[in-house]
């Protein structure tokens, strides 16, 4: 649990005077959102499509429909987001991908970028 209040003692012999008094206030919340990372997809020419359609249903949860449409894209933009998540979770998917891209023998490559 995070901290509920900032707690301050002023002393009354400190230069300037001060009050004597314990000053509590709320805490200020310092939560933020984690940075975020998007997991992206590079274009090559030896892939075969069914292979990519079957990366983004097996490590991102697409449907067939869905993986089709975004391998489609990567296809002809050169490069495409499978999925956008925390650092750690990015990285592990990427990991996976290309680590079985690799075991397969493509040269299907997948990278991070900071959203
Ligand atoms: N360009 C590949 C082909 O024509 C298909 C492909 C799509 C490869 C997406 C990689 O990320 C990719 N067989």
């Amino acid at each position: 649990m995070g901290k509920v209040f900032d707690v301050r003692l002023t002393l009354d012999d400190e230069e300037g005077g001060g009050s004597g008094q314990l000053l509590v206030a709320p805490a200020k919340p310092k939560l933020k959102p984690p940075p975020m990372y998007r997991v992206v997809l590079m274009n090559d020419d030896y892939t075969p499509m069914d292979f990519v359609v079957e990366v983004l249903e097996v490590f991102f949860n697409m449907n067939p429909e869905k993986a089709t449409q975004v391998m489609l894209a990567v296809h002809t933009k050169g490069k495409g987001v499978c999925g956008i998540y925390t650092r750690d979770i990015a990285e592990t998917k990427s990991e996976q991908v290309n680590q079985y891209s690799k075991e397969c023998q493509h040269p299907l490559m997948c990278n991070i970028e900071r959203e």
